[in-house]
């Protein structure tokens, strides 16, 4: 009994960061601070292992790549091949390669897949002192706007913790529990909804040449690599559509018949699910001494592969913002953090929007119509004609930005 009622005594403790959500941005706040000499304690909802097999993006861009390696971290958390620079559209059956990297010195994106980057990132962040506590439940916030806030959460033993810090970090995606502690009127949310559906596939199937986009009347269709013998596959499907509507034959009909490769070689499916294709930004990514971190803050539909990577740039930049607060007491990191993460956040949506629109709409014109249909054809015929517009394309995809990227833009 007097076991049980220990058990159930909060145990007070203390840090500068609580870092709430072990995914690909939790990680790597904590992993960047334990660099700097920062301590951090990190609280994750679920088990170790189910956090490092959920598989969603597949490619960390050039400036991601520069980010670890800036901070000594890139051959450590970094797997899988370098992209070679080169993505194909495929448009009724016709190729057109795209030079998607921006010519300039340095690493480039690597085709490192989401589940490997957290695995790296966590047994580095192990390896280093760091402290990431799993299967933590009721996580609550206190006096976020106040010197010293709190987090109390329960362990899977029923003990009660609480943890004094200088800041919060959320990074708990979407659905978490950071957001929702912030008071209504404090955060504005603005969100679009394409009102298009994707069905997305895993399979252990060959991945392609090059990542591969297909527009065709038939409807849009993509073929990934996720690893030397995986591939996500996404195609275009009602808004509304369910996974059980799409058995194996159907997936791999569309497939053959959108990417215009009879020869398409199948295998076994590990995992389907359906999806909206939607955006949604927070504005701002602060409430007092909480900050909001990648899908905490900000949906970005899958096109153009920013969402992981914008939860990259938000750590990043918290990082950079805590250590500067920390060891050098400059605050301006901390007071310019959303600004700067909404700048990236906007320009990553207005590129996702775009290519989302123009993919979509320059094939099946029973969703939006031929004066669209042509426009989007006008943009891509644009894309594979001018080096102009292929160098912005290009600039876009690899995430450099020469206005916060150069170095006297970011004070690195
Ligand atoms: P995550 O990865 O959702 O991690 C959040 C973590 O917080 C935990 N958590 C909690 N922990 C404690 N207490 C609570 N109450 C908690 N609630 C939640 C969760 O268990 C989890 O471990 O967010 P993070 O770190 O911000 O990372 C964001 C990325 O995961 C996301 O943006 C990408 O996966 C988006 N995305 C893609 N991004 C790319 O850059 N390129 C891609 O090719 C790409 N493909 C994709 C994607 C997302 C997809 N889904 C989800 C539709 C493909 C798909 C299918």
């Amino acid at each position: 009994m007097a076991q049980a009622e220990r058990k159930l005594d909060e145990v007070p403790e203390s840090t500068t960061v609580v870092v709430i959500g072990a995914g690909p941005a939790g990680l790597t706040v904590a992993s960047l601070l334990r660099r700097c000499g920062v301590d951090s304690i990190v609280l994750e909802r679920r088990s170790r292992q189910h956090v490092a097999q959920r598989q969603r993006a597949g490619i960390v861009e050039s400036r991601a790549v520069r980010m670890f390696a800036s901070w000594g971290l890139a051959d450590l958390v970094l797997g899988g091949p370098p992209h070679d620079g080169i993505l194909e559209f495929r448009v009724d059956g016709k190729s057109h390669l795209v030079d998607d990297s921006d010519g300039s010195e340095g690493p480039g994106a690597r085709l490192c897949p989401q589940q490997v980057l957290v695995q790296k990132l966590t047994a580095t962040h192990l390896a280093d002192g760091g402290e990431v506590r799993y299967e933590t439940a009721d996580i609550t916030l206190h006096d976020l706007t106040g010197d010293r806030p709190t987090v109390s959460y329960r362990s899977a033993d029923g003990t009660v913790h609480t943890i004094t810090c200088a800041f919060v970090a959320g990074c708990d995606g979407e659905h978490g529990v950071t957001r929702a502690a912030v008071p209504d009127g404090h955060l504005t949310a603005h969100t679009f909804d394409h009102g298009i559906g994707w069905l997305t596939v895993l399979a252990d199937a060959p991945p392609p040449a090059h990542p591969l986009l297909a527009v065709s009347p038939h409807g849009f269709a993509a073929h990934f690599p996720r690893g030397p013998h995986s591939s996500r596959y996404y195609l275009q499907c009602p808004p509304d559509d369910h996974p059980g509507a799409w058995p194996d034959s159907r997936v791999w009909d569309a497939l053959r018949t959108r990417l215009a490769d009879p020869a398409l070689t199948a295998g076994p499916i590990t995992d389907r699910e359906t999806f909206r294709l939607r955006s949604l930004v927070h504005d701002p990514m602060q409430y007092g001494r909480l900050y909001l971190v990648g899908d905490a803050a900000h949906i970005v539909s899958p096109m153009g592969g920013k969402g992981m990577n914008l939860a990259l740039y938000d750590a990043d930049l918290l990082a950079r913002a805590v250590r500067d607060h920390v060891q050098h007491h400059d605050d301006t990191g901390l007071r310019t953090y959303s600004e700067r993460c909404l700048r990236r956040v906007w320009s990553d949506q207005e590129f996702s929007h775009w290519l989302t629109r123009t993919v979509h709409d320059a094939g099946d014109d029973t969703h939006c119509g031929p004066f669209l249909r042509n426009l989007a054809r006008a943009r891509l015929d644009r894309l594979f004609t001018s080096q102009t517009a292929a160098q912005a394309f290009a600039e876009l995809m690899t995430g450099l930005d020469p206005a916060q990227d150069h170095p006297a833009a970011t004070g690195r």
